[in-house]
């Protein structure tokens, strides 16, 4: 498998719980490196727009609301299979069903605050990663 660029967020339940740093530690016990990060506070807009897909669903209003509820953690994580390995050590959106010993299980409790975001897929991970960041943003190891 090919490394691979996804994109990450420690939701603001997770940052008011004061888990960053344990976190980006399963990161890179995973073997992803955070190639770029940033702490931002999102706007309305920016929140509907980053969950745009997700408009329809009954639970958008609400989504949008938490995601803007205090300061997330941003960040592109690179390694190989990185999509789904951050998805795997993430667990399943809905944190009573992810299994044990995953950042939902051990962080959140309900679907709506659910500590994480990872990107699904490559053409999502490419989207999310511009959303968010501008290249000189992001900083690929040299050694
Ligand atoms: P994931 O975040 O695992 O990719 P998703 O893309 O289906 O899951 O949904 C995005 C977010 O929306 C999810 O992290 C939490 C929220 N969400 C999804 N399904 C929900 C539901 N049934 N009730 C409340 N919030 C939900
Ligand atoms: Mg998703």
């Amino acid at each position: 498998m090919a490394i691979e660029r996804t994109f990450s967020i420690v939701k603001p339940d997770a940052v008011a719980k004061n888990v960053i740093g344990e976190i980006y530690t399963r990161f890179e016990r995973a073997g992803l490196k955070i190639i770029a990060s940033k702490m931002i506070h999102m706007s309305k807009e920016q929140a509907e727009g980053f969950y745009a897909e997700h408009k329809e669903r009954p639970f958008f209003g609400a989504l949008v609301e938490f995601m803007t509820s205090g300061p997330v953690m941003v960040q592109v994580l690179e390694g190989e299979n990185a999509i789904a390995a951050n998805r795997e050590i993430m667990g399943a959106t809905n944190p009573q069903e992810a299994l044990r010993g995953t950042i939902r299980a051990d962080y959140a409790v309900s679907v709506d605050e659910n500590a994480a975001h990872g990107s699904d897929a490559p053409e999502s991970a490419a989207r999310e990663i511009a959303y968010f960041f501008s290249d000189e943003e992001i900083c690929p190891r040299t050694r």
